[in-house]
């Protein structure tokens, strides 16, 4: 008898496997995040770590040749089977029927192997799963990793430790291709391993854009080759600077899990540390006409500060191969400008009145001038749409402030711009008790909109601000919570039944528990080795 699981309904399936008691020990496949469609059958198939392969189909238009699905291919059999040996694995079932091999066919003429995952990539797949070969189609490479990810949810143990998988059929697509973790080196350095492991729980969750908020006031961890300044002086120190290597390297690792890496240069707020290396940048503060010692955002009324832009953001746009470049924007300080004569000198010049709205505007008009030039996009925090910059139409918004945020959404879609969702995820804002919960109920489509303004909604971001958080706690802090907006982003609009999410996110915590990811518990139990 063929079962059908669609949406949300996956608690069916606790009626079929053999029964255990508790939640956490669950002994049946939990997916997460749930995919589009799937259907399971009660027949089992057996996999053993000797046996099993995942391999190239006869008709992929990928091959050996791929690094890409290669990589993946091993990493996922040994995340099926587990690292280490035990001694489970050397049972041997005769006459049950074994899976033998994972095909994954890649259909598309240009499997994009060898491209950097963007805003369009294609993550749509299909797998089915019947004796004797598994099949795993997509027209991407992108597909293939989201499914090979599925793939391995689907594998669990029995009761007598044996490796079993459902005879099943899944076909999925994410509902939204910009689901996003906002990780911030700048309040603390981050070092590589972490950025790594970060990927990788990404990776479990189906979550496809690092957005690294690299530099900030605190530290500015970013070894520039035009500007080596910036970093001898900004960082916090020689030890805490990401190289040219590292960053190739978190973007390789990124690339090979189909996640993109968009670098945020935050300005012209939130720079003090560029001061340290870069003279006459930032706007020197005054008390009354006596200069003081502290600075301010940087200047926008020299031309060294453009010039300075523009061979900064040429740099930046040669080392990320990401098309989009986030600008920051964000919660700009007047009081310095304010106070700064030769600023009030340049707004009578210019006809600014007292509005520092226009002076920032002008600022980073001039910026937008200079990134357009690289041929790259830009993300913008929603400030610099509140204050009337004028934007190219294709530049996203990020939505951050957490009241009124539909009104926000509603009022960025209106004047028909892209809109990012990180104001109800801010997650190193922590409380007692179940907070993913909270960040799970969130829908994005929910605010007063036509259908077309509903369709500029591109994604969402977990945001991990680093005021808190460094390498000894980002991990547990960020999983399973991030996992919440995880579903939320690729998962139908209608899977949101909390009892079910529970029992699949359980699950799916002690699965990257088992995949070294020190994620937190969502409540008390334990999980099966
Ligand atoms: N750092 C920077 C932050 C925040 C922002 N920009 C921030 C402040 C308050 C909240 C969330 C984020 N820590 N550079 C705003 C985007 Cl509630």
């Amino acid at each position: 008898m063929a079962l059908q699981v669609l949406c949300g309904c996956v608690m069916l399936l606790l009626l079929l496997g053999p029964q255990v008691p508790l939640a956490s020990a669950a002994r049946h496949p939990a997916l997460w995040p749930l995919p589009m469609s799937v259907h399971l059958s009660e027949d089992l198939l057996h996999l053993t770590r000797e046996s099993f392969e995942i391999t190239h189909g006869p008709n992929s238009t990928a091959g050996p040749r791929c690094f890409l699905l290669e990589e993946a291919f091993r990493r996922y059999h040994e995340y099926i089977f587990g690292y280490f040996m035990s001694p489970d694995d050397h049972l041997k079932f005769s006459g049950e029927a074994q899976l033998q091999e994972l095909h994954v066919t890649i259909t598309s003429a240009d499997s994009e192997c060898d491209a950097y995952p963007n805003s369009t990539s294609d993550e749509s797949y299909k797998l089915v799963v019947h004796w004797p070969v598994a099949v795993l189609e997509a027209r991407k490479v992108w597909g293939a990793l989201r499914g090979l990810e599925t793939f391995s949810q689907l594998v669990y143990k029995d009761p007598y430790g044996v490796y079993v998988i459902n005879e099943s059929e899944v076909i999925d697509a994410p509902r939204f291709g910009y689901r996003g973790v906002l990780i911030d080196t700048s309040r603390h350095f981050l070092p590589l391993k972490t950025i790594l492991t970060t990927l990788d729980a990404m990776a479990f969750n189906k979550l496809n854009v690092l957005h690294w908020h690299i530099v900030d006031d605190n530290s500015f961890p970013y070894q520039s080759m035009a500007f080596p300044d910036l970093s001898k002086k900004g960082a916090y120190s020689y030890a805490h600077i990401y190289s040219q290597m590292d960053i190739s390297i978190v973007i390789e690792h990124a690339r090979l899990r189909g996640i993109r890496v968009i670098p945020e240069f935050d300005t012209p707020g939130h720079t003090e540390s560029w001061g340290k290396g870069q003279k006459d940048l930032l706007t020197p503060c005054y008390q009354g006409s006596e200069k003081t010692n502290s600075f301010g955002p940087v200047n926008p009324i020299l031309n060294t500060t453009y010039e300075f832009m523009s061979r900064f953001f040429k740099e930046i746009s040669r080392v990320f191969p990401e098309e989009y470049i986030h600008l920051g924007g964000d919660e700009v300080d007047f009081d310095c400008w304010e106070s700064n004569p030769f600023v009030t000198e340049f707004m009578k010049e210019r006809s600014f009145g007292k509005d520092y709205r226009k002076l920032e505007s002008y600022y980073i008009q001039r910026l937008i001038d200079i990134i357009s030039s690289t041929n790259k996009g830009y993300i913008v925090w929603q400030e610099v749409f509140d204050n009337g910059v004028k934007l190219k139409q294709d530049t996203i918004v990020e939505v951050w402030k957490d009241s009124f945020y539909r009104k926000e959404l509603a009022d960025v879609t209106a004047a028909g711009y892209a809109v990012v969702l990180a104001a109800p995820w801010y997650l190193d804002y922590i409380t007692y008790g179940q907070d993913w919960k909270k960040y799970y109920a969130v829908e994005p489509l929910d605010f007063a909109g036509t259908k077309k303004q509903k369709d500029l909604v591109i994604g969402g971001t977990a945001a991990l601000w680093g005021e808190y958080v460094d390498a000894t706690n980002l991990t547990p802090r960020l999983w399973p919570r991030a996992s919440a907006v995880a579903e939320r982003l690729w998962s139908p609009k209608n899977v949101r039944n909390l009892d079910d999410a529970y029992d699949r996110l359980a699950e799916h915590r002690c699965r990257m528990v088992r995949r070294r990811i020190a994620a937190e518990p969502l409540y008390v139990g334990y999980c099966e080795l």
